[in-house]
């Protein structure tokens, strides 16, 4: 028996071109992520926030963006793997799913989605969306946001996650800083119940201390050798 829980970060999208929050010194047009990524900064400008995630769904969606073999190379896993297998993800992309992925719990949310903040209903958006467009299930407008955990909000599928943490044999986490909580707390929840713990990274996390077992390189190779040694042992 070996269940296995996957934690990643936005370094397993980074060879596909979409740009980390590191790589970008977590500034975007001069903004601050944690001003684009708040409610507060929300209220504050909306128009700003819109625009933000109007150019990264326009990215996703253009052909320039397609899942890499770290992402294949998980779903593979998934296929082959006995046990459960569980793939938690910080990305907002959906490169995970493309890459053949299924029940991927992404608790930051979904660029290509939106909520409405009258109805409470989600909705799929693969287009451009701002605070005139009217919901498709109550018809209101103003009341659609991004589908995405901003900072100071709860992040999605807790209760499951802590559940499969402490239910999992082999925790790994990829591509992630190990900066922002709760997802950089997972290793060591992990720890705490018995788990061996995996990280494979371009370099060394902010959490590196709490893995049993490292691998450092870009994830297009890391990952598929990673997979290759769980599938053979
Ligand atoms: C490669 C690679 C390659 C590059 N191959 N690797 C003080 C102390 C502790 C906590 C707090 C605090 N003050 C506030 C908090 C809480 C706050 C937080 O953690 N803040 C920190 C900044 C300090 N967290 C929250 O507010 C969260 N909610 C919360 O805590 O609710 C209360 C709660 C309590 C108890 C239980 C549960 C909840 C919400 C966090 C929401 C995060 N949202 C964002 C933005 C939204 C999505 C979006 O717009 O895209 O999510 S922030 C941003 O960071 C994004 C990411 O998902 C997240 C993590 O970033 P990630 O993925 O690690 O990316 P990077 O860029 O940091 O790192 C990339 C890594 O890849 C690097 O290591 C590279 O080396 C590597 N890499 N190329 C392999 N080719």
């Amino acid at each position: 028996m070996s269940n296995i829980v996957i934690l990643t970060g936005a370094g397993i999208s980074a060879e596909s071109g979409i740009k980390t929050f590191r790589d970008a010194n977590g500034l975007w047009e001069d903004h601050r992520i944690e001003d684009v990524a708040s409610p507060e900064g929300f209220r504050r400008d909306p128009d700003t926030v819109y625009r933000f995630y109007n150019m990264r769904r326009r990215q996703l969606v253009s052909d320039a963006v397609q899942a890499n073999a770290a992402h294949t190379a998980l779903a593979r896993l998934q296929k082959k793997h006995s046990d459960d297998v569980t793939l938690i993800t910080q990305n907002i992309d959906d490169l995970h799913e493309r890459g053949g992925s299924q029940n991927v719990l992404h608790m930051h949310g979904e660029l290509l989605k939106a909520r409405c903040d009258a109805c409470r209903a989600i909705s799929d958006f693969r287009d451009d969306f701002d605070g005139q467009t009217n919901c498709a299930e109550c018809n209101s407008a103003g009341g659609l946001r991004p589908h995405i955990v901003w900072f100071g909000e709860m992040p999605l599928y807790m209760d499951m996650i802590e559940e499969k943490i402490a239910a999992c044999d082999v925790f790994v986490s990829i591509g992630t800083s190990g900066q922002v909580y709760p997802a950089a707390g997972f290793v060591a929840m992990a720890r705490h119940f018995g788990a061996e713990t995996h990280e494979l990274n371009l370099e060394p996390s902010a959490v590196s201390h709490h893995f049993d077992y490292t691998d450092y390189g870009p994830a297009t190779e890391v990952v598929p050798r990673w997979v290759d040694r769980m599938l053979g042992r």
